[in-house]
């Protein structure tokens, strides 16, 4: 089976979600069926992440532990950058026992193929995060940020958080959605192949006729304390399944 989640956004505050991919890890990476499974988190599996030197933090460790369990069990890992987390790094990927993608990528199966992404670069009509996002994607940016105290970019990084939660409030659902136009564009660009992506938390799943083609696009819900998502391929057929306390 090939696992899809993103949108996560766990943190000391998110006990509920913590335990609940905790859970979910320790299912797909059982002896019994890890060396068949795959999973690939598609972005913001963090709330925030400010540079692999955070990695100390106890619920950071707490999360790269169970990672790097079910890795050694025999689970491929493989994770995207979000707009929250695109600051995890190869430290970070060699503790957890994962891979680091690109956004986009291509993944090829022997029935299908599909391209994962976070979702955000499409969300083009909302250009004040776009030219945030341009900004924050720069090297000479990042380095000069990753220079800083982690005390400091901590406290940065709230108050980004508090900042995007009130710019959110004055924009409209369509303007934080993804690029209708754009969207087409990416997929005749990706062999319309099937989009899986996060980031808008409006999970469902849209038919696009992109030059006479049927294309799919799977938009993956984010976890809160009491619910999780995943989707799942068996080989034939993509399937939500709700993730919630045992
Ligand atoms: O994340 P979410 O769902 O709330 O909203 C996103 C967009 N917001 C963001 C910001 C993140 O929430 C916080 C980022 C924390 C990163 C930690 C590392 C910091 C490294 C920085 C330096 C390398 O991504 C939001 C979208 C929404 O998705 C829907 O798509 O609308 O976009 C915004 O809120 C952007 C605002 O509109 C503009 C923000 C201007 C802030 C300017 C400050 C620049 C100075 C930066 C100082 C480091
Ligand atoms: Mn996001």
């Amino acid at each position: 089976m090939i696992y899809f989640i993103s949108d996560l956004h766990l943190s000391p505050r998110t006990p509920g979600a913590i335990r609940l991919f905790k859970a979910f890890l320790a299912r797909i990476a059982h002896p019994d069926v890890a060396r068949n499974n795959r999973l690939y988190l598609l972005g913001d599996c963090f709330e925030t992440w400010v540079g692999d030197d955070d990695m100390e933090d106890p619920c950071h460790q707490e999360i790269i532990a169970a990672l790097a369990q079910a890795s050694a069990a025999g689970l491929a890992i493989h994770l995207q950058h979000g707009n929250r987390d695109f600051l995890l790094g190869q430290d970070f990927a060699r503790a957890a026992g994962l891979t680091l993608l690109p956004d986009p990528y291509v993944l090829s199966t022997p029935q299908w193929q599909f391209v994962l992404s976070h979702g955000d670069a499409l969300c083009t009509d909302d250009e004040a995060y776009q030219q945030f996002r341009a900004q924050t994607r720069r090297p000479d940016w990042q380095a000069a940020f990753l220079a800083k105290p982690l005390r400091e970019r901590l406290a940065i990084a709230a108050q980004l958080r508090q900042q995007s939660e009130v710019a959110k409030r004055g924009k409209s659902a369509y303007l934080m959605d993804l690029n209708p136009g754009e969207t087409d564009d990416f997929l005749r660009q990706h062999g319309y192949a099937t989009f899986i992506h996060g980031h808008t938390h409006q999970p469902a799943t849209h038919d696009h006729i992109v030059d006479g083609i049927h294309v799919e696009r799977w938009v993956l819900a984010d976890w809160s304390e009491d619910r999780g998502e995943a989707l799942s391929w068996d080989g034939a057929q993509l399937r939500r399944e709700s993730l919630l306390p045992s």
